[in-house]
């Protein structure tokens, strides 16, 4: 059994085996999430990140996708980069956003990680409304069979976290 538990914060001051950042394809770094992790965590994150696009991701980590480094000075083992899907009102992208969450639950189990905790991918920079993406990220992990004990979502406001817990 997986326990969902919701907190309100910075992801960066968390305690976690893993620490997911919502990326982009480039791995190299942004604003939002992915910003604080790489200032917190320190450049090995960075260099980490280099290295896996110079060995397996020249065109970039597509959307859905999910990869580990190291988590430098943040108080955890790995950051688990993933990049959500941009909103869009005429396509229908939350597969895509469900594959965040899922791949990330698959790194975590190669990883052996027992406690995840996630921001809410997509509803910054990307614009995913945050009421569908609440519910697309509580029902995924309620559905991924996984070895995670605890998936931590991390809310950085009021409004992120009232979403997500109308959906626990
Ligand atoms: N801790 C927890 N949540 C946070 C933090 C934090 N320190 N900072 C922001 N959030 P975003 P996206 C929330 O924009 O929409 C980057 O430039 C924020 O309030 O970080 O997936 C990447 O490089 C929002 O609810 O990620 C990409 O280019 C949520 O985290 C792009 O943004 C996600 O907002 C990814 O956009």
């Amino acid at each position: 059994m997986t326990t969902i538990r919701l907190v309100q914060g910075d992801i960066t001051r968390e305690t976690a085996d893993a620490i997911v950042n919502a990326a982009n394809s480039s791995l190299l770094g942004g604003g939002g999430v992915d910003g604080a992790i790489h200032r917190r965590g320190g450049p090995a994150i960075l260099d980490a990140c280099r290295d896996l696009r110079a060995s397996h991701y020249g065109k970039g980590l597509p959307t859905g996708q999910a990869v580990a480094t190291t988590a430098g000075n943040l108080d955890a083992r790995w950051v688990i980069h993933t990049v959500g899907p941009v909103w869009s009102a005429s396509e229908d992208r939350s597969a895509l956003l469900a594959s965040c969450y899922r791949e990330s639950l698959r790194v975590a189990d190669e990883l052996g990680a027992r406690t995840v905790a996630f921001p809410a991918i997509s509803t910054g920079v990307y614009r995913w409304p945050m009421d569908d993406a609440a519910r697309i990220a509580t029902e995924t992990v309620r559905d991924t069979p996984t070895s995670v004990e605890e998936v931590r979502f991390v809310l950085f406001d009021d409004r992120a976290y009232e979403a997500f817990a109308q959906q626990t």
